[in-house]
């Protein structure tokens, strides 16, 4: 007989609802009203049924981990509007030991990101690429935050919004952008597009279109790490939409069952494609909650203060190293253009209002550029240099891949198998993983 659970009641939900409350700023979202409709109508059904059904009895959960966890998760800018006392983040032992060089470093990734973005914008917009081009603009402060922490042994993966992880990691432009352009010089030999960049020299596996596809793969990286021995982990982002589906709840239960030292990092963003989180989550406060259903250590945290997103992931990062358990670290963050740049819709799923209270009050460049000038790292010279260096950058990327010849057509056969184009020791015995 199907069992049927009920929705926690109101009151149980608190704790998780500030935490939720402190990661993500107080915008008001524009929802249009059919689906929301719908939404309240369903679980009705489920708390009527949940009456008559057989009560289900539930060995007691053991929760002090992750209370720990939720207590700890630390406030977002959205505090600092409201009541100006935004926890300090600088203090916490990952960020006190950073360098200048080291800040203004991550000044440096954010901003070539942004400007590349940019420049690919304007060429998309003239035609010039094929296929989608999804914009990470908004969220940067999430991959340079990660890659700085990556310690070597660390490997990372992600699904198609991937330039920004790609460039953090330290990929170069120039490849990158070809690889939009779909040229021969291309990352992935202009064979990819926007949504396959692609550089496990780097520790990054991509790169991919199937929404949730990357969660799997995610896994057999942390596996691959746990077998052989090698103290890092794996980093697998996926969206807000993404963790519906199925197999991330998959994902989890093998992840907590193989004790593999993962950390799913939900990039929350707020709207999968043109749906809203409150359209597409039946559970609201938290997407990471899902975590408990599978004994996952789970928390959340604002992804707009780069000192706050490395408080938090570094945290979980190490643990994941050194005790190999898997943690879902959901983070709020925000993107201002569409789903990708085809999504002519953007501004009417949201309101601009809302856009435009993100980018004024929540830009992770801006926050960064205020933080490191109040500890006077920087000067706004030393900013505008920086940011002149990054356009220049961008610009000469895309000459370069406008330059760059296109993929000669016998080359579409190649790179099906790596390892057999290769004729590497992995392709004649099989052993595809890490083996070069
Ligand atoms: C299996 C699968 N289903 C549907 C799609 C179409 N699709 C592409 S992106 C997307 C939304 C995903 O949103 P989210 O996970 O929040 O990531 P974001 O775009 O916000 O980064 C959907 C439904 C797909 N690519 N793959
Ligand atoms: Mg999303």
């Amino acid at each position: 007989m199907a069992r049927i659970l009920s929705l926690p009641s109101k009151s149980k939900k608190s704790p998780k609802t500030a935490a939720k409350k402190a990661a993500r700023p107080s915008v008001t979202r524009s929802v249009a009203k059919k689906p929301a409709k719908a939404v309240k109508k369903a679980p009705a059904k489920a708390t009527k049924a949940v009456k008559v059904a057989k009560p289900v009895k539930l060995a007691p959960v053991k929760k002090p981990a992750k209370a720990k966890a939720i207590a700890s998760a630390p406030a977002s800018p959205s505090a600092t509007s409201s009541a100006g006392s935004r926890k300090d983040f600088s203090k916490d032992p990952i960020n006190s030991s950073l360098k200048p060089a080291d800040k203004i470093g991550f000044l440096r990734e954010m901003l070539r990101i942004r400007r590349f973005e940019q420049q690919a914008l304007k060429y998309y917009n003239q035609g010039l690429m094929g296929g989608f081009l999804h914009l990470y603009i908004g969220q940067e402060s999430v991959a340079v935050g990660t890659a700085s922490l990556m310690n070597g042994k660390d490997e990372i993966i992600t699904a198609y919004r991937d330039h920004g992880h790609g460039l953090a990691v330290g990929m170069e432009m120039n490849p990158c952008m070809a690889e939009l352009f779909g040229k021969g010089t291309g990352c992935s030999k202009g064979k990819g597009g926007s949504m396959h960049f692609f550089a496990p020299d780097k520790h990054y596996w991509g790169g991919h279109g199937i929404v949730g596809g990357q969660a799997p793969l995610g896994m057999g990286l942390a596996f691959a790490l746990k077998y052989k021995g090698i103290k890092g982990c794996a980093v697998a982002f996926l969206g807000d939409g993404a963790v519906n589906q199925g197999v991330f709840s998959e994902c989890l239960n093998m992840a907590a069952l193989f004790d593999l030292p993962i950390v799913f990092v939900i990039e929350n963003n707020g709207y999968s494609m043109g749906t809203s989180l409150e359209r597409s989550s039946a559970i609201r406060h938290s997407l990471a909650s899902r975590a408990e259903g599978f004994d996952v250590d789970w928390s959340l945290c604002g992804g707009f203060d780069l000192y706050e997103l490395r408080a938090n992931l570094g945290a979980v990062m190490e643990k994941a190293r050194s005790k190999s358990r898997p943690h879902v670290l959901e983070v709020a963050t925000y993107r201002y253009y569409g789903h990708s740049v085809a999504d002519a819709n953007a501004k009417k799923y949201r309101s601009p209002e809302e856009i435009e209270r993100y980018k004024t009050e929540f830009d992770p460049i801006t926050l960064w550029e205020k933080q490191l000038l109040k500890e006077k790292v920087i000067t706004e010279a030393g900013i505008e240099k920086i940011d002149s260096e990054a356009k220049a950058e961008a610009a000469a990327a895309a000459e370069f891949a406008i330059a760059s010849p296109w993929p000669s057509e016998e080359s579409i056969f190649e790179d099906i198998y790596h390892e057999v184009d290769h004729k590497t020791e992995a392709g004649q015995t099989g052993r595809h993983f890490f083996s070069e």
